[in-house]
């Protein structure tokens, strides 16, 4: 039986109905067994402490392809040679597809939602047409944007950069794709805009004035702030880092890369940071690393969830399974407060030979599943055991009036050097790592 959260004129999963919470003992591969939407969790309701979102660009418009070859997906939605057509069944699937896995967002690139056109006028009206079946489908299905971006990276004249090309002329054009896609994320109520910029970076110094690129950028950023700001936009603007790949070296290479950037450019009060699995691990830090290092600056701001391979040096893009890792991010979100207007957007796509239709549906819940089992079970271990207490006890000694003295600025180097002198030789505390570890593992 099929069920009427679909609103488009054709059906695309007539064989899968609305996926539901069964519980831990289920074995159905299309339903929930860890995310009960409904159930409260420190306070909040899983579906609102999560703000889970499909990336169109994967599960919508992603067919399989790779370096070495060609479409294996072939997804009734993306058949049609009329490509306003095909734009119009892409977000008829999108719609069913969010609707039936009970999410409440969605993201796309402004390509994705609606296709290129002869130039800067005809794109336009291709994406102000788009826009109005998008908020007619937000409308009658609730799903609601989380956040829109421009694709300032599959388009050849962005071979040398977008905001950062050494031709004004390229800068120009870059700005009136975001210009565009600005407009149609405030005409969607996108609760956020994003910059990803792949092409924002280099291949080489010999023939790159870096510091100029860099500053370019951040004009760049301010004046789309302004034009967003000056639009309506009242969300958050995000930067989303990765250190390579499409571009050998990327500026935006990781969080803490973003915040000097920010802070540098003064862009701090308007930016915060989109963080991503697969990119954290690119630069050689954990997901958990990354989003503990935007927390603590105050600019966190949205996490696209997915996980690499680490035997693949490449952004292969999978869907999270790893549980070990979403315990400890769930454990650094729940100490830090969760994501405010941010959410969890699944920038993952299914394996190129995964392809079934149902595939995109358990590729998801697989994630879901796998988040809401680490909130458990991080929930517990903060909880229950006396894992906080062992952290704050580690710290102890910053308790003591020394330490206080130190922490507020109070004693110079030469008073450090007499404590130093009177207490001897400190104590070997041990750091108690596997006893840290054990303790995660004795929730599992
Ligand atoms: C690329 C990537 C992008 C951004 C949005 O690695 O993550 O899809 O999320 O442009
Ligand atoms: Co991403």
């Amino acid at each position: 039986m099929s069920i009427s959260v679909t609103i488009g004129d054709q059906e695309y999963f007539p064989d899968i109905e609305k996926v539901r919470y069964e519980g831990p003992g289920s074995d159905n591969p299309l339903a929930f067994k860890y995310y009960d939407e409904n159930r409260v969790v420190g306070g909040k309701k899983m579906k609102d402490l999560f703000r889970f979102s499909v990336a169109y660009w994967h599960t919508i418009c992603g067919a399989g392809v790779d370096q070495f070859g060609s479409e294996t997906h072939q997804y009734q939605w993306l058949r049609n040679p009329d490509p306003m057509q095909r734009a119009r069944d892409k977000l008829d699937a999108a719609f069913e597809f969010t609707s039936k896995l009970g999410m409440a967002y969605y993201c796309f690139h402004d390509r994705d939602l609606a296709p290129e056109g002869e130039d800067i006028k005809d794109s336009e009206k291709n994406l102000r047409k788009m826009t109005q079946l998008a908020l007619n489908k937000q409308n009658e299905s609730g799903v609601r944007l989380l956040w829109g971006t421009a694709n300032l990276f599959s388009h050849p004249r962005y071979m040398n950069g977008a905001a950062t090309n050494p031709d004004i002329h390229v800068v120009a054009h870059a700005a009136a794709q975001v210009k565009a896609a600005l407009e149609t994320t405030v005409e969607l109520g996108g609760e956020n805009y994003v910059f990803w910029g792949g092409r924002e970076g280099y291949s080489t110094l010999l023939n790159t004035e870096m510091k100029k690129e860099i500053d370019h950028l951040a004009m760049f950023l301010a004046k789309a702030r302004d034009h967003g700001r000056k639009a309506g936009f009242k969300g958050t603007f995000l930067i989303e880092p990765k250190p390579m790949e499409p571009a050998k070296h990327q500026y935006d290479y990781d969080v803490n890369a973003v915040i000097a950037f920010l802070k540098s450019y003064g862009l701090e009060d308007d930016f915060k940071i989109n963080i991503e699995n697969n990119h954290a691990t690119l630069a050689g830090h954990t997901f958990a690393h990354e989003i503990q290092t935007a927390a603590d600056a105050g600019l966190l701001g949205s996490l696209d969830v997915n996980q690499g391979d680490p035997h693949c040096g490449w952004d292969t893009d999978e869907f999270l399974y790893n549980l070990y890792d979403a315990v400890e991010i769930m454990i650094v979100l729940l100490r830090n407060g969760g994501l405010g207007a941010g959410g969890m957007n699944f920038d993952a796509k299914v394996r190129r030979s995964s392809t079934d239709l149902e595939d995109i549906f358990i590729a998801h819940i697989l994630s879901i599943d796998t988040l809401a089992r680490g909130l458990l079970i991080a929930t517990d271990i903060l909880e229950k055991s006396d894992y906080l207490d062992l952290v704050k006890r580690r710290y102890g000694s910053f308790d003591t009036t020394a330490g206080r003295a130190f922490e507020a600025g109070k004693l110079k180097l030469e008073q450090l050097a007499e404590i130093a002198e009177c207490s001897g030789e400190p104590l070997r505390t041990s750091g108690k790592q596997e006893l840290f570890e054990s303790i995660i593992n004795r929730f599992l």
